[in-house]
C-alpha cells in the first residue's frame, strides 16, 4: 500500500520540476524573511533569482548547527511567533539546544510525511502502535504519534522508560507495532526475558526504528528476538524530525520525502557535491517549511543516495543506512572507522551480547580504542582461560575486518549501560588525558 501515490511515485522529471518550483519559492521566502539568510546571500552577491535550476542550489552557502546555535532561540524563524504553534528542540551534548518552530501548515506536512513512511513500512489501520520514544522536546514521540493517528492506527503513547510496565501493556493490549530507538527496544527484549516472557507472549509484528542507526546485524537481532519485521526511518530536528525518510518492506534503503526535503551528498572535507552512488555527507534543504526554512543544512550524516526506482513501486530517491556521523568518526592509526562498523562485527558473534561501548583515549598522538562487550554465558566469570580465548576471538575478528588492532575488554552480562533513548556508544576521553 502507498499512502500518497501522487507524491511517492512521480517520474523523475515531474519530481524535479516540482522541486525546482518549490526551491525557488523557499529561497525567496527565506531571503525575505530571515535576516541571517539575507546577510549570507548579500555577502556573496547571491540573489534568489540566481536559482534557476536544481544544480544552482550549489551556489547557496551551507547552514550548520552552529548557525542555529548562534541564532538561538528564534532568530532563524521566518514566520511571526503568532503563526508558530509548536516548538521542539534537540538536546545535543553541550551548550544551547537547537530550537525549531512549526506553523500549522508545517505540522500538517510533517504528519503527512510520517504517515507515508509508516504505511511504507507496513503499518495499517488495524494496528496498535506502542510508542516508546520519549515525548517532549525530542521530535520522536510527537512526530510518530500524529503520523500514526493520521493513518488510523491506534496509538499507545507510552513514552520511554518504565520498562516492566511497558511490557505489561504491550502484552495485555496486544500491541502490534513498537516505535522507538533500536537500542531501547533491544533492551526491552532483555527485560522481557528476565520477566520470563518470550516473543510468543506478545503480538508484535512490526518495528519502526529511528533516531539512531542500527546495522543489518542489529536489525536481524531485533527481528529474531521479537519476531518482527524491523524497519528503519530517519530524520532530524533541524529539518523537521522523523519523516524525512523511511524504509519500505523491501528494506533496501530509506525513501526520502523528496517533495519536501531536497537531498544532496557532499564531500565533508571540501564541500563539493557528489553524485548518486557516491558516499558522503547528506545536506538537506526544506522545500516547504514556513516556520524555520533550512537551506543546505549539513546533517553530518554519512550515507549514499540512489535514484533507482524501488521494487515497491515508489520512485523517490533512497538513502542507504547512515554509516555514521562525521563527528563520530574515529581515526585509529590513520584508518577511518565508524562505530557502526564495530557494531556490525560484534552483533551476532557467538559468545558476546549485542550491547557494546567504545572507549577512545589519547595515547601520545594516537587514538587508543577499547571495545567493551558483554560475554553471554555468566558462568565464564570463573573460567579465565575461556574468557581469554573469547576475548582473543573477538579481537581477531575485529582486526580481520577493520584491518587494525583494537583492545577488547569482555565484561560481565548486563553490566554495560542500557539506554531508553538514543544509545551512547562512544565514550570519548581524548580531551580528558
Ligand atoms: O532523532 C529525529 C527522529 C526521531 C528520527 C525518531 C527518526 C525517529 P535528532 O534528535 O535531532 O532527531 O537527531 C538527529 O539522529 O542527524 C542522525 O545522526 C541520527 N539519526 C536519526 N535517525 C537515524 C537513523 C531525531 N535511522 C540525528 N539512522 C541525525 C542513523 C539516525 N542515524
Amino acid at each position: 500500500m502507498i499512502w500518497n501515490e501522487g507524491a511517492e511515485c512521480m517520474s523523475r522529471g515531474e519530481m524535479e520540476e516540482l522541486q525546482l518550483a518549490r526551491l525557488k519559492k523557499i529561497v525567496e521566502y527565506a531571503y525575505n524573511n530571515v535576516v541571517f539568510y539575507k546577510k549570507r546571500f548579500d555577502e556573496i552577491g547571491l540573489k534568489p533569482e540566481h536559482i534557476q535550476s536544481l544544480r544552482d542550489i550549489e551556489k547557496i552557502p551551507f547552514t550548520t548547527k552552529d548557525d542555529l546555535r548562534d541564532n538561538y532561540p528564534f532568530q532563524l524563524f521566518a514566520s511571526p511567533m503568532k503563526k508558530i504553534i509548536r516548538l521542539h528542540a534537540s538536546s545535543g551534548t553541550t551548550g544551547k539546544p537547537v530550537v525549531v518552530g512549526y506553523t500549522r501548515h508545517d505540522l500538517e506536512n510533517w504528519t503527512e510525511c510520517v504517515a507515508r513512511i509508516i504505511v511504507a513500512a507496513g503499518g495499517r489501520e488495524d494496528d496498535l502502535a506502542q510508542i516508546v520514544f520519549g515525548y517532549g522536546l525530542f521530535t520522536g514521540g510527537f512526530g510518530l504519534h500524529y503520523g500514526l493517528e493520521k493513518v488510523g492506527i491506534t496509538v499507545l503513547p507510552m513514552s520511554s522508560g518504565n520498562s516492566e510496565r511497558q511490557l505489561m501493556m504491550m502484552q495485555d493490549f496486544g500491541s502490534t507495532i513498537v516505535v522507538g530507538t533500536p537500542s531501547y527496544v533491544l533492551y526491552l527484549s532483555e527485560v522481557a526475558e528476565e520477566m520470563g516472557l518470550s516473543k510468543d507472549d506478545f503480538k508484535l509484528r512490526l518495528g519502526l526504528f529511528g533516531g539512531e542507526g542500527h546495522t543489518v546485524s542489529m536489525r536481524e537481532e531485533l527481528e529474531e528476538r521479537w519476531g518482527i519485521l524491523a524497519t528503519e526511518n530517519y530524520g532530524l530536528t533541524e529539518i523537521t524530525g522523523p519523516g524525512v525518510a523511511g524504509e519500505c518492506i523491501i528494506q533496501e534503503g530509506m525513501h526520502i520525502n523528496e517533495d519536501h526535503f531536497y537531498p544532496e551528498i557532499i564531500d565533508p572535507e571540501t564541500g563539493h557535491s557528489k553524485e548518486y552512488g557516491e558516499k558522503g555527507e547528506m545536506v538537506l534543504t526544506t522545500l516547504t517549511k514556513e516556520g524555520i526554512p533550512m537551506l543546505r543544512y549539513r546533517t553530518r550524516d554519512i550515507t549514499v543516495l540512489t535514484a533507482e526506482p524501488c521494487k515497491c513501486g515508489r520512485t523517490n530517491v533512497r538513502m542507504a543506512k547512515v554509516l555514521g556521523r562525521t563527528d563520530d568518526m574515529l581515526i585509529i592509526k590513520g584508518v577511518n572507522i565508524f562505530p557502526s562498523q564495530i557494531e556490525d562485527i560484534l552483533v551476532g558473534m557467538e559468545g558476546v551480547g549485542p550491547h557494546y561501548q567504545i572507549v577512545v583515549r589519547k595515547k601520545g598522538y594516537m587514538d587508543d580504542v577499547e571495545v567493551m562487550v558483554e560475554f553471554v554465558d555468566g558462568k565464564l566469570v570463573d573460567n579465565f582461560r575461556a574468557l581469554k580465548e573469547l576475548e582473543e576471538k573477538v579481537r581477531n575478528r575485529l582486526k580481520s575486518v577493520l584491518q587494525i588492532d583494537v583492545r577488547v575488554k569482555l565484561v560481565e552480562p548486563k553490566t554495560l549501560e542500557r539506554f531508553t533513548g538514543k544509545a551512547k556508544r562512544v565514550i570519548d576521553l581524548r580531551d580528558k588525558n
